[in-house]
């Protein structure tokens, strides 16, 4: 078997050396110009075949190219890692692999079939990783992050350097490096601040937040944006008090579930505030729950029965001050379930996702009794609430560990994001915990320089990395900017990335009590506005802390 690789052959070249080629096997009837993945193309007869890894595994899903061909072909690499042109005649190709958010070694190379199969061509997957500052003089905070369908990211926070006063919905479209592929500010002269994002399945975005630019109190801000970011429809949505949305998803019906807080309607002080809207925005269920005391939602997401697991905080139900609550609806906001989970002193719970078993993960952050630290809390529970187990992750006295975001992860076990004062930075440092699904700890790394830094939300991106939102004061133009980390499997940003540190916390049990609690929705009065601004181009200033490769 004869095989060469050349690297430095151009397109034009191969096609010139095809050219020669063609007299050159005239006799064998055959030219380049064969090749498929599998289709008989052009008569050839040889194969071309490689395989691709990543950290030592075959990666799956890589497009591979192959030019040289007529026309080009291109085919995919099975779970192995493994891909293969078939039917490929004589002559010179150059083959090509891309997947989002991984960079290959070689990223080409050139063969040359002659009368033979050409085997072990051969590529190295990296994943991309980086970490980078958007901002302006004044701060600048992300909220929400979601990887898009084309491997890029889509940020939603607000902003006080850029808009139209005060703060502004602040959405930011990013590439798989973090380009900025196009930015945007949303609101008028009030607080206007964007709490979740999510792309929707016409691929525009939904945003969800606040905004006090209308009408003088703050009200429920909805705005659905195209593609490109401008805006499809907005509303506003709330009483005669002070509405907000922590969190918004799309739901099967093309419509969206937003939860948050309310104290236009419902019991005294604040109440979960939870609107189920159709695809362009008007109100299908509108409800309140709650008791005497503050009753606030941050976290709604679908569940696999086509309803919705809610958490939040109540001071209203539980063991004493605030405890963590978790209510399980039907697809019309009925109660099914509703459990406190807490101790005498706080407990928080600020983000929520149904597991692959059908329980629950729940993160936030307990005051243990006797002390005036707070430590990372997680609670797996059952189909039912039940508490399956209960773990704290934490550091020294006197100090603050918070998870605000979590999501299951493809191995089963979670990704948690918040912040530590315990370990790195006394200011405190974006602290990230890769738990195994019994909570027994995979790695934990804080990210951060001189000043304080928070990560608000994580998630696992398609190549098996993570990507975080937070905000920073230590890098960036001024104030605090939003900050977007890209890690790899392992939560690292290549190597030597002087940000990335390490921490020792260890699980440690907990002994919270899940007590029933007893509210019924109640239907509220809240009404649908329609607002009226226009999306603004800002001009962030982009700064890199590492980036690798
Ligand atoms: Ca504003
Ligand atoms: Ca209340
Ligand atoms: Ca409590
Ligand atoms: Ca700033």
């Amino acid at each position: 078997m004869r095989q060469k690789t050349f690297h430095s052959y151009s397109l034009q070249k191969i096609i010139l050396l095809n050219l020669l080629l063609c007299l050159l096997f005239v006799v064998l009837g055959s030219c380049a110009g064969g090749g498929g993945d599998g289709d008989s193309n052009g008569g050839g007869q040889y194969a071309i075949s490689g395989r691709i890894t990543s950290g030592g595994a075959g990666l799956a899903q890589v497009t591979v190219t192959l030019t040289g061909a007529n026309p080009t072909v291109t085919t995919t690499t099975d779970a192995q890692g493994n891909y293969q042109f078939s039917n490929v005649a004589n002559g010179f190709y150059e083959i090509t692999p891309s997947k989002a958010t991984y960079i290959f070694s070689p990223s080409s190379r050139t063969v040359f079939v002659t009368n033979a199969q050409v085997t072990g061509q051969d590529f190295t997957a990296t994943v991309v990783t980086w970490a980078r500052t958007y901002g302006g003089i004044d701060d600048d905070l992300a909220h929400s992050i979601q990887q898009t369908a084309d491997g890029g990211f889509i940020v939603a926070g607000e902003t006080f350097s850029f808009g139209e006063g005060n703060s502004d919905v602040w959405v930011l479209r990013l590439d798989v490096f973090g380009n900025i592929q196009w930015e945007k500010t949303y609101g008028g002269s009030g607080y206007d601040v964007g709490r979740s994002v999510q792309q929707t399945a016409d691929g525009g975005f939904i945003v969800a937040g606040e905004t006090s630019s209308f009408g003088g109190n703050t009200e429920v801000w909805v705005l659905k944006l195209r593609a490109n970011g401008d805006i499809d429809w907005q509303k506003r949505y709330g009483g005669s008090g002070d509405d907000l949305a922590y969190s918004i998803q799309q739901t099967s019906d093309g419509g969206y579930i937003v939860a948050g807080e309310t104290t236009s309607f419902g019991s005294s002080d604040k109440d979960v505030f939870l609107l189920k809207i159709n695809s362009y925005g008007s109100i299908e269920w509108r409800k309140s729950y709650g008791g005497g005391d503050n009753d606030v939602a941050k976290s709604v997401q679908l569940t696999s029965d086509g309803g919705f697991i809610v958490a939040g905080e109540t001071s209203s139900f539980g063991k004493g001050d605030i405890d963590a609550w978790v209510f399980k609806l039907d697809a019309d906001g009925r109660v099914v379930w509703q459990k406190t989970y807490g101790d005498v002193n706080d407990d928080l719970a600020y983000s929520i996702q149904q597991t692959s078993d059908g329980g629950y993960i729940v993160v936030g952050g307990t005051t243990p009794a006797g002390s005036n630290s707070k430590d990372v809390l997680v609670l797996k529970l059952e189909a039912n609430g039940e508490i399956e187990w209960q773990k704290t992750y934490g550091g020294a006295f006197d100090t603050e560990d918070v998870a605000y975001s979590v999501q299951q992860t493809s191995d089963g076990g979670y990704i948690i994001a918040g912040i530590s004062s315990s370990f790195g930075n006394f200011f405190g440092d974006i602290w990230v915990l890769k738990i195994r699904a019994d909570g027994e700890i995979d790695w934990q790394h804080t990210y951060g320089g001189n000043d304080s830094n928070s990560a608000t939300f994580i998630r696992q991106t398609s190549d098996g990395g993570f990507i975080v939102a937070g905000e920073t004061y230590s890098f960036g133009a001024g104030d605090a900017d939003v900050w977007v980390l890209k890690l790899d499997p392992n939560g690292n940003i290549g190597s030597g990335c002087a940000i990335v540190g390490d921490s020792t916390a260890t699980p440690a049990g907990a002994s919270l009590t899940a007590l029933t609690s007893s509210v019924n929705g109640t239907t509220s009065t809240a009404v649908a506005n329609t607002t009226s601004v226009s999306a603004n181009n800002s001009s962030a200033s982009v700064a890199t802390q590492c980036s690798s490769p």
